[in-house]
């Protein structure tokens, strides 16, 4: 049986380092004053806010090579590794709040690492509208936040592949993406050709929220750590308009709430990332409501009360 870890402890990295809009650094903030850490700890948590991370300011220039800020980019990845790293040998639950969807790069670099040490099978929940699967050569905005996945599987410039001290830090058959909607032309092919897990929109509609978690949980076993990558514009635009690469046609409310739902049930999550939340586009911080909601489910919320049962496959 599984101890889900009740230890959790929050991270901010506030930066827009990867993004092409500004706005996603107030993201650890507009969290907090949504009432992140009170909605966790009524899960009976122990949470432990540990503040902000500093790194570069954002000069926004533009790419170089097709990278825009590849410097800072690693800076800021260095020192979300160094965090989340630390948080996990300590024996808690990291919590990411970003900041943009790159900081995944220095996030689970960190939980790969984990998992090598202590010989865990990792899996990763990537929840986004988009597959972020762009190298330098692919991407038509030269944004680290569309590349993260890329970098993860070793397509990256060594300043993001090596991060965690292994390249590729994870094997993309590790990877299984819910909601994608938007992925580039020369993305596509790269995606096709790695042969990433990816339960995109119109598998969703097809086999329904329930039926694509199933698929996408299907192979954890209790010695899996289970690694939850939740970019905010998963979500539907209407549901969830702070964030800077909006696409329309994302999870309804209902369907965000079983996806968390079915996750929180296996009991096996063990990090978080929250990333690409944008306050300055968001409607009185409506987002990041929607966003710290969708947090508790991850974490058990629930209407009723449970008994411990797994939903039959
Ligand atoms: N695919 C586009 C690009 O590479 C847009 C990427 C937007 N990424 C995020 N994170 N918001 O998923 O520029
Ligand atoms: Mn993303
Ligand atoms: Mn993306
Ligand atoms: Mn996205």
């Amino acid at each position: 049986t599984v101890t889900p870890n009740l230890h959790v402890s929050l991270i901010g990295a506030p930066t827009d380092i990867g993004a092409g809009a500004r706005g996603a650094s107030m993201g650890p903030e507009a969290l907090r004053v949504a009432n992140i850490v009170e909605i966790l700890k009524g899960q009976g948590l122990d949470v432990l806010d540990s503040g902000n991370l500093f790194g570069p300011a954002n000069p926004w220039l533009p790419p170089v090579n097709g990278y825009r800020h590849l410097f800072e980019v690693a800076a800021w990845n260095q020192s979300v590794h160094d965090a989340v790293y630390h948080e996990l040998q300590s024996g808690r639950l990291p919590i990411l709040m970003g900041g943009d969807h790159c900081l995944g790069i220095g996030s689970i670099s960190a939980v790969a690492r984990h998992c090598r040490d202590i010989g865990k099978k990792l899996r990763i929940i990537w929840l986004d509208a988009h597959a972020d699967f762009n190298t330098n050569t692919l991407t038509p905005s030269g944004n680290v936040h569309g590349m993260p996945v890329a970098c993860l599987c070793g397509y990256g410039p060594p300043e993001l592949t090596g991060i965690g001290g292994h390249t590729p830090a994870i094997s993309s058959t590790w990877v299984k993406q819910i909601g994608i909607r938007s992925v580039d032309l020369g993305e596509k092919h790269l995606v096709y050709q790695e042969g990433l897990d990816v339960f995109d929109m119109r598998f969703i509609d097809e086999v329904g929220m329930r039926g694509t978690m199933q698929a996408a949980l299907a192979d954890l076993d209790e010695d899996t750590h289970l690694h939850v990558s939740f970019d905010v514009d998963f979500l539907d635009a209407e549901l969830a308009p702070g964030v800077g690469t909006t696409v329309l046609g994302g999870p309804t409310y209902r369907e965000a709430q079983l996806c968390m739902e079915m996750i929180a049930d296996t009991g096996l999550m063990a990090s978080l990332d929250i990333v690409e939340l944008n306050p300055a586009l968001d409607v009185r911080n409506q987002t990041a409501h929607v966003a710290v909601d969708l947090v508790g489910s991850l974490f058990g919320k629930s209407t009723l009360m449970r008994r411990p049962q797994r939903i039959a496959g």
